[in-house]
């Protein structure tokens, strides 16, 4: 490797072909305020794909997908070892903005073509991946496709999963296969060397901190639940107030119940969110009967996590009403390894950089029992994401992908 390789990458990195490429996928289920609404393996998220199949193809990749339908762009290396990875997912939240994810595969295939532009050829193949439903808002729970390629052993229960139209996950990836019917399996016994997620911080750290880059040593656990509580249906009008069983009171109340304690037990750290509500009959003159609504929980500490499930179960056992355990994952820590590939860029790159822990769970969570993982972030204007205002600088998406191109060859050069 020539040891000018990973600034020669960087420095190759074309600013407006990277900009116009997020422009050209956020397309691709466009709201009208200027957001994306790509929902996994939806219509347009199938158009999405076949956008950046293409583009990867023109880049000279192989491209390869799985049982879930990750797809897997490659660009070989002069040796056949393990490959380096890179990615992110492009399925995006109903209310979603251009770059959550989507700004991670985007500035990996900027990086395949400055390799290409530059003449660099590494000792490692590497691969720009794209992870299926990631968001988890179609199918739960949320990284799916990273989980059942570390995993292949889920695809048996998530193939069952059901979108709010009971569409399967199952059914869902048949109109993936139909979509390209000749992408081949990508086929290996062995792990990855290594795997980078570049992606946007999703929250104020960075602004704050007025720096442009983010070293990710880990993300914080996550807890989903969906809560379901009964009552009986009766008149608005004619049925007295103490006569009532109202399932929305009572879900209000074990809301109440449920956001003390969270704060209680985890403190600043604590971020508690009940944000999908099903009512039954949903009726303004009916009394509700059925009212399920969801948790998410995080917190960086896992005896906090437990706790939090212990009183959870506590608290709705007392009320009993039940629960389901949509999503559980602990807190994760990176490899120092490659953490420390992201600083080195940084610091060669002539940046100041933040260790920050995610707040937001990501691929990388599940990459890394499959190999040694980090991150890398870029701030998001006024900390704002799972929302079309998502924003950042073009001039951090920029430095984000050359720190990026940095890393990969660093990590594509190095020996078995
Ligand atoms: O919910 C999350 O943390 C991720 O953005 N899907
Ligand atoms: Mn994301
Ligand atoms: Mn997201």
């Amino acid at each position: 490797m020539n040891p000018n390789d990973a600034l020669e990458a960087a420095s190759f990195i074309d600013a407006s072909r990277l900009l116009q490429s997020i422009e050209t996928l956020a397309r691709f289920g466009a709201r009208d305020d200027g957001g994306v609404d790509r929902p996994a393996l939806s219509s347009v998220d199938i158009d999405a794909r076949r956008f950046l199949v293409e583009h990867a193809l023109a880049l000279g990749c192989t491209v390869h997908t799985d049982a879930c339908a990750n797809l897997f762009f490659r660009r070989p290396g002069l040796e056949d070892l393990p490959p380096v990875m890179t990615g992110s997912h492009v399925d995006t939240q109903p209310t979603g903005g251009k770059l959550d994810g989507c700004y991670g595969v985007l500035a990996g295939l900027e990086c395949l073509a400055a390799l290409n532009d530059a003449g660099i050829r590494t000792r490692r193949p590497l691969e720009v991946v794209v992870w299926t439903n990631e968001e988890g808002t179609r199918f739960q729970p949320g990284a799916m496709g990273s989980s059942a390629f570390v995993d292949p052993a889920l695809m048996e229960r998530y193939g069952q999963t059901k979108d709010a139209d009971g569409i399967s996950l199952d059914r869902a990836l048949v109109a993936h296969r139909e979509a390209f019917p000749s992408l081949e399996e990508r086929v290996t016994d062995k792990a990855a060397h290594a795997f980078i997620e570049l992606h946007i911080e999703q929250g104020p750290l960075l602004e704050l901190a007025d720096v442009p880059l983010g070293v990710v040593k880990g993300i914080q656990g996550v807890r989903w639940y969906a809560v379901r509580c009964k009552g009986v249906a009766a008149h608005a009008g004619t049925t007295p107030m103490h006569a009532r069983h109202d399932a929305m009171t009572l879900a209000v109340c074990i809301r109440a119940e449920i956001s003390a304690f969270a704060h209680q037990l985890g403190g600043d750290d604590t971020r508690v969110t009940f944000g999908r509500w099903t009512v039954l009959p949903n009726s303004i003159n009916t009394i509700a009967s059925d009212v399920t609504f969801t948790i998410d929980f995080r917190h960086p500490n896992p005896a906090v996590l437990h706790a939090f499930d212990r009183q959870l179960a506590a608290c709705l056992a007392h009320h009993a009403v039940t629960s389901e355990a949509l999503f559980i994952h602990p807190p994760v820590v990176f490899a120092p390894s490659v953490v420390q590939r992201v600083a080195d860029a940084c610091h060669a790159l002539g940046t100041h950089s933040l260790n920050i822990t995610s707040g937001a769970f990501h691929d990388a969570m599940y990459l890394a029992r499959h190999c040694p993982s980090a991150m890398l972030f870029v701030p998001s204007r006024g900390g704002i994401s799972h929302n079309p205002q998502e924003a950042t600088d073009d001039d951090h998406l920029v430095l984000g992908t050359r720190a990026l191109a940095h890393c990969l060859v660093h990590l594509c050069n190095e020996a078995p």
